[in-house]
């Protein structure tokens, strides 16, 4: 297919090669030139930040993007509603003061629009564009041990050398669509959340059904309400949400921060989830205050809006008590908003607060209460089926003219999976993971020299502010690379015992938390057939300090060759 958007490949040759050519003139069988030093899959904010980084580092990068433009998860999540739930003073790049200092966000969580305005003016101002090719998918990257080259095939027919590979995936851009017995039956229009139609929708006189109550459905339910004739919501898991408590950027607030950005930064740098959310760790634990007092911390907070529930007191997150005692104050908040107590009850959930991802809302309880919105409580047997018409549950069809799926994404190595990834002896990626994926910090996985995941699986990534966690991945691959060259060092490759004892430290951090406690897509629970087992590396801060100390130990658990 022919595209206006794709951009010419250009090189200049391999900077990194052309250094390598004179230090390592004696080793014959590098000898081969890649087209380019690296090639980046996938242009959202890992995609962007690498190609930035590494040129600017004087590397040689194409970048290649099925979507037909810049955004990567915010290209294609487009549905009504659709929003960051961190704060966009801090859910961005810290990596351009003029940049942070410059941009105005026009509300405390931007939109999905906003976002690729800002992605968008990144990408100009740097210069990006000619690195990037959209359009096209990345098939497959083979590694060719012989030349020490990986080797990328495109949908397009395009194959190009490189000798790094990048995979700036996303952790959430592969959707999970269930296999709903008698889907391809049903006549009317549906849509995934994830894969929202460019040219909108308009759902006015219509009845339209929403499977999915995660943070996605969460966002789209009350503006769909809004539009939709009638919207009936099938809930199979009742899910928290608190208020965000999103409203025009409070410019004092902003001039606050931007007063001293880089600060502002360091400091969330170190804290939990590299956000300006702190556990005060001098404050009371739960049940060291009466119960009166409990419940004046729980009302500010829930005024207060944003995830400060995970952080009421000292040991909210990590204590089953202190947890169900801030879970029940959300419960009587449903109760308190919703009026049909039928209602109220069937959307109260029952699970530990936070082991799902916990959801932000604009009137999202509230929007139970419109005559035009119904809830269907499919917890006991699910969405038995699709009919022509509509969906079969709980004993009866619902017509409907449209169907949305919020039904989330094959999180972590959905779009990895995707790409027929081979190392050393044409191991397989997929076939190396089939138990659950294997790294080393999420960096690296052994027998893949020169291949980086960007906030891979076993790094922190969703479970910290992405951006933040973007840029210290791609700050540390390009780390690696420029030292790479210093040496004249051909390749990097995780060991495999470095490999073999990070698996397991990822393991024992989730045991210490409750996050194993329930279903969750952290652990593959969403997607049937999926290997359970938790996926990314709990606790922020101290995966910084293990990064820096690796590179302080000059790549402890690395091999260079
Ligand atoms: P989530 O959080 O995975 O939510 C998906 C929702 O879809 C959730 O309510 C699921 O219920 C529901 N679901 C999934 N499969 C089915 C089937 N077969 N039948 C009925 N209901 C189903 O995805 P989101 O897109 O909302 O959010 C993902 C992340 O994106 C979010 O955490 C933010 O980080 C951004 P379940 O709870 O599994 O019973």
């Amino acid at each position: 297919m022919v595209c206006e958007n794709a951009a010419p490949i250009i090189s200049n040759g391999p900077i990194f090669e052309r250094m390598n050519e004179k230090n390592l003139s004696s080793t014959k069988t590098y000898s081969a030139v890649p087209d380019f030093d690296a090639i980046v899959v996938g242009s959202g904010f890992g995609g962007i930040y690498a190609v930035h980084k590494l040129r600017e580092l004087g590397f040689s990068v194409q970048l290649f993007e099925r979507g037909s433009d810049i955004g990567g998860t915010w290209y294609w999540n487009r549905y009504p509603g659709a929003r960051c739930d961190a704060p966009s003073l801090q859910y961005s790049y810290q990596f351009s003061e003029e940049l942070q200092q410059q941009w105005e966000w026009p509300e405390t969580y931007s939109t999905q629009g906003e976002i690729l305005k800002y992605l968008d003016h990144v990408v100009e101002r740097f210069g990006l564009r000619s690195a990037m090719q959209f359009n096209t998918s990345v098939e497959s990257a083979v590694y060719d041990e012989e030349k020490n080259l990986w080797t990328i095939r495109t949908d397009r027919g395009t194959t190009l050398t490189a000798r790094y590979c990048i995979l700036a995936t996303g952790c959430l851009s592969t959707k999970n669509t269930p296999d709903f017995p008698g889907l391809s039956d049903y006549t009317g229009e549906w849509f995934h959340t994830s894969n929202w139609p460019h040219e909108g929708t308009d759902f006015t006189g219509k009845t339209v059904g929403i499977i999915g109550t995660g943070s996605t459905g969460i966002q789209a339910i009350p503006v769909l309400a809004e539009q939709a004739r009638h919207l009936k919501v099938f809930q199979r898991t009742p899910q928290y949400s608190t208020p965000a408590r999103n409203g025009p950027m409070d410019k004092a607030d902003e001039a606050r921060i931007k007063a001293e950005y880089a600060a502002f930064r360091a400091r969330n740098y170190r804290q939990p989830v590299a956000m300006d959310i702190t556990i005060d760790r001098s404050a009371p634990k739960t049940f060291e205050v009466s119960e009166s007092e409990r419940r004046q911390t729980y009302e500010q907070c829930w005024e207060n809006g944003g995830l400060s529930f995970s952080v009421a007191f000292r040991d909210s997150s990590v204590n089953r008590d202190a947890n169900e005692d801030v879970s029940q104050f959300i419960r009587e908040k449903i109760a308190e908003i919703v009026k049909d107590p039928v209602t109220a009850r069937a959307l109260q959930p029952s699970h530990i607060y936070a082991c799902k991802r916990p959801c932000l809302d604009t009137n999202y309880f509230e929007t139970y209460n419109r005559p035009n919105v119904t809830l269907v409580d499919v917890s006991e047997n699910g969405v038995e089926r699709l009919t022509q018409k509509g969906i079969f549950a709980n004993g009866e069809e619902h017509e409907l003219d449209c169907i949305v799926f919020a039904t989330g994404f094959d999180a972590f190595t959905g779009s990895l999976n995707l790409i027929d990834i081979r190392g050393r002896g044409q191991l397989r990626l997929k076939d190396k993971w089939s138990l659950g994926p294997r790294s080393y910090l999420g960096l690296q996985s052994a027998d893949f020299p020169n291949l980086f995941t960007v906030t891979g699986p076993g790094s922190p990534s969703v479970l910290a502010n992405m951006v933040t966690a973007i840029e210290q991945h791609v700050n540390w691959i390009g780390g690696c690379l420029d030292h790479m060259r210093e040496r004249g060092y051909a390749t990097v490759e995780a060991l495999q015992s470095a490999e073999d004892q990070w698996v397991e430290q990822v393991r024992m951090a989730a045991e210490r938390t409750l996050f194993t406690a329930c279903d969750n897509w952290y652990q593959g629970a969403n997607v049937p057939g999926k290997p359970r087992g938790f996926v990314p590396y709990v606790d922020w801060p101290g995966y910084v300090r293990i990064c820096e100390s690796v590179v302080e130990k000059t790549y402890e658990g690395f091999k260079f060759s």
